[in-house]
């Protein structure tokens, strides 16, 4: 993994806000290298997806299990200006969960008033679990193209409402949505429990964006359940552990320190103390007084 990583560790001002708000813009993540390179790949998955399932141009285009379409996926699963987030947020025991590809084509007319459906993430855990819900998991939206007008339909949240146990009142127009409006190249993370939906594309310009997920390594895969062998032997440990490996049968709950290589990897070069912090539960990172440096 690239050591430049370490510089780009969760601020204290970046995990208030994703504490209180449940979300977090990361600005420049992409340079124009990267993102050239991750719309090619995208655009070719979008132009095999079509000509697979015969969807026309203008239909949405949504491929789960991206990160197995080519080697550059793979290479966001610890992008240095991302994962660290990631682990500042769930600790040492992660894993990818989904790898989501949506292109979204301009769309002049939209019949729906409330487009893209609100709903917090999670399929099954969302009603089978007591409330309050914890947060399991988070996702990073990688834009790939320019969201920055309102009418290029990026996605829409209710901040803060990854606090709340029931839905919100949608009946009438709420005041407290907020569409983002980024450009192509930057990050945007959410907790799972987080209100949200996709905003109405009435733009000239196809939507272009990679969802990834980060879970705790307990929790399945939701879009796969073992990585191919070919895929798992290109990728270094860390990328492995990622993508849902592990070594020891019990490992997925009670990992060794080989089932978790990051755990090591975060030892030697951030210390036992930390490592120890960032694998706490909220109370008791609480109990250590805070301050992650
Ligand atoms: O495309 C979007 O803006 C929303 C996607 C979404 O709802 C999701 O990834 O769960």
């Amino acid at each position: 993994m690239d050591i430049a990583s370490l510089q780009y560790c969760m601020t204290e001002v970046q995990r208030e806000h994703f504490e209180q708000q449940g979300y977090l813009v990361v600005p420049d993540v992409l340079d124009a290298v990267m993102l050239d390179r991750l719309l090619e790949a995208s655009d070719r998955v979008d132009r095999f997806e079509r000509s697979r399932s015969g969807l026309d141009a203008q239909a949405m285009m949504s491929k789960f299990r991206t990160i197995v379409e080519d080697d550059v996926f793979l290479e966001l699963l610890d992008w240095p200006q991302t994962l660290p987030l990631v682990w500042d947020i769930l600790g040492w025991n992660v894993q990818h969960y989904i790898s989501h590809l949506i292109y979204y084509p301009p769309e002049p007319q939209s019949t729906d008033p409330n487009p893209g459906g609100w709903h917090q993430d999670g399929g099954r855990p969302v009603p089978e679990m007591e409330r309050p819900q914890p947060r399991l998991s988070l996702k990073i939206a990688f834009w790939l193209s320019d969201i920055s007008q309102l009418d290029n339909g990026g996605i829409r949240i209710i901040p803060g409402s990854h606090k709340w146990d029931r839905p919100p009142d949608l009946s009438s127009p709420r005041d407290d949505v907020l569409q983002l409006q980024v450009p192509a190249g930057t990050a945007v993370l959410f907790d799972r429990r987080m209100w949200h939906a996709r905003g109405h594309n009435s733009s000239a310009i196809t939507r272009k964006v990679l969802f990834l997920g980060y879970s705790y390594r307990w929790l399945r895969g939701l879009d796969y359940n073992v990585m191919p062998d070919e895929i798992l032997e290109k990728c270094d440990p860390i990328r492995r552990q990622l993508l849902g490996d592990g070594v020891d049968v019990k490992g997925w709950w009670q990992p060794t320190d080989t089932d978790v290589p990051l755990k090591t990897w975060l030892v030697e070069h951030k210390g036992a103390d930390y490592v120890e912090r960032i694998g706490q539960k909220q109370w008791e990172r609480e109990k250590w007084g805070q301050v992650i440096d």
